[in-house]
């Protein structure tokens, strides 16, 4: 049976480098599939989608708002044709009743143990309308090695430089923050995986650069420290969200590799100046995550906030507006408040201002998100920090050995000549 296996494309920040990582929902539903499936993948962000009909099933996997909508679109093309469409991945738990308009079957929640039968419901013309598992979260330790063999990987380079692989170690969420939907989607229990499969996991992948995606990684301080010291072997380096702030963790993460994090800074505080120091201290650099246009937030704040970030010598900065995605308390919130402006998913991408803000002007909440990308990297261009975030890892890399020079040799790069320039 042959199913193709679509990630739709998506707007980026258009004030970001624009770069590709290699999708991840898709690649660890596929190794959910009975192994006899012929999976042909298309990520409409990287190429362009294959539409015959040739194929007995489709199957959209949608991470991002933005995405749904396009992903509605595929599907209708399809099911004009005939074949029949299922939509999974966290934009279709977040938008499920909508997408059922355009598909012929939704599946909601972890796709670990499922897709057998939903696979036999297909070839016996049975498929369900809606498959919901999305409070019944299967055996973490079912969790295979997703399935990166169905990626071109040729296409997950940005100027020469391979992208980092995603992997994930856990599930669930145990905080609960104001813009976030992972405690809909995951649950608020934190569900590790068996440390030895995330571990062979991770040597299975050939790429020696990591995006552990993981929703947050401090939320057990002992698991924690036990992945780290599993990985310390694997001298990988990677990126990944929050880490836990005590030293003897920071210290084991230095030595398993961490290379960057994303930390959320929602102020100027000397928590998050200190916050920030002690990853440098541990070698680790930090890319912020900075929501604009949060209630508490005034016009001065922002540009306070934008001048903080450069003091305190941040390596890179996210700027996204606070946008109320589906199932958070910030659209719960706003939808009650009569704030929400702009119900186009297109436009939920978090760079595009679709509530009103409470002290500040839609309009000018725009100005000063553009603001904020043009002061923040005035001094130094996005593509001078993130060669400096480039030369962090390689140092590291060459330092215990793993450095490979091969497309990413950064003298050879376009990276490197725009820096010699
Ligand atoms: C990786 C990631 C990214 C990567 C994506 C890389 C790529 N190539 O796709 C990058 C860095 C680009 C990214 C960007 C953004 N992201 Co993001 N990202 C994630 C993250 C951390 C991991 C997603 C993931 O891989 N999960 C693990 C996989 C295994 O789970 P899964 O996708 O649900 O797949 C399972 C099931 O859903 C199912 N499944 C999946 N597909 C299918 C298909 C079918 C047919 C079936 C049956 C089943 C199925 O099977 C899988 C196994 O069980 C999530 C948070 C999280 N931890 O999940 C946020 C998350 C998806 N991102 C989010 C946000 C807000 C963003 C941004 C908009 C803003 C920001 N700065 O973070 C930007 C985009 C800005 C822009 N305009 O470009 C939000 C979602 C918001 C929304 N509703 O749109 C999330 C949930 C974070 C959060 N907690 O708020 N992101
Ligand atoms: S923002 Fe991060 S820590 Fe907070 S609930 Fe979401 S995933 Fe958990």
């Amino acid at each position: 049976m042959k199913l193709r296996l679509i990630y739709p494309k998506w707007e980026k920040l258009q004030e970001q480098t624009t770069f590709n990582l290699p999708p991840h929902g898709p690649v660890v539903m596929a190794a959910a599939l009975p192994k006899d499936i012929e999976v042909e993948f298309f990520d409409e962000n990287v190429q362009e989608v294959k539409f015959d009909e040739n194929v007995d099933l489709v199957a959209i996997s949608v991470m991002l708002t933005a995405q749904i909508k396009r992903g509605w679109q595929i599907a209708d093309k399809y099911r004009q044709m005939g074949v029949k469409v299922i939509f999974g991945g966290i934009a279709t738990m977040l938008h499920a009743e909508e997408t059922l308009n355009h598909a012929d079957s939704v599946f909601l929640g972890e796709a670990e143990g499922r897709m057998h039968d939903v696979i036999d419901d297909f070839k016996q013309g049975k498929l369900k309308k809606v498959y919901n598992y999305l409070l019944k979260h299967p055996d973490i330790s079912c969790i295979g090695t997703a399935r990166r063999e169905i990626l071109n990987r040729e296409y997950y380079f940005h100027k020469g430089v391979q992208m980092v692989d995603l992997v994930h170690a856990s599930r669930g969420c145990r905080f609960v923050c104001y813009p976030c939907c992972a405690n809909f989607l995951g649950g608020k229990l934190f569900r590790p995986r068996p440390i030895d499969k995330v571990v062979e996991e991770m040597e299975s992948i050939d790429n020696n650069r990591l995006f552990i995606v993981d929703n947050s990684l401090a939320q057990d301080t002992q698991w924690e420290k036990d992945l780290f010291k599993a990985m310390i072997p694997l001298k990988k380096k990677w990126c990944s969200h929050t880490i836990e702030d005590k030293p003897e963790v920071l210290d084991l993460a230095a030595q398993a590799g961490a290379w960057y994090v994303y930390q959320a800074i929602f102020d100027t505080s000397d928590y998050i100046k200190e916050r920030v120091k002690r990853y440098h201290d541990h070698g680790i650099m930090v890319e912020g995550t900075i929501f604009l246009g949060m209630d508490n937030q005034t016009e001065d704040d922002i540009l306070r906030l934008i001048d903080f970030l450069l003091e305190i010598e941040l390596d890179l900065a996210e700027f996204t507006v606070l946008t109320p995605f589906r199932h958070t308390k910030s659209y719960d919130d706003l939808l009650r408040q009569g704030r929400i402006i702009d119900k186009n998913w297109d436009n939920y991408n978090a760079g595009k201002v679709v509530f009103n803000p409470k002290h500040i002007k839609p309009e000018r909440l725009q100005e000063l998100y553009h603001y904020a990308w043009d002061t923040f990297y005035e001094k130094e261009t996005q593509e001078q920090k993130m060669f400096k975030l480039m030369l962090n890892v390689i140092e590291k890399e060459i330092k215990d050995g793993t450095y490979k020079s091969r497309r990413d040799d950064l003298a050879e790069s376009s990276f490197g000549n725009k820096i010699k320039r």
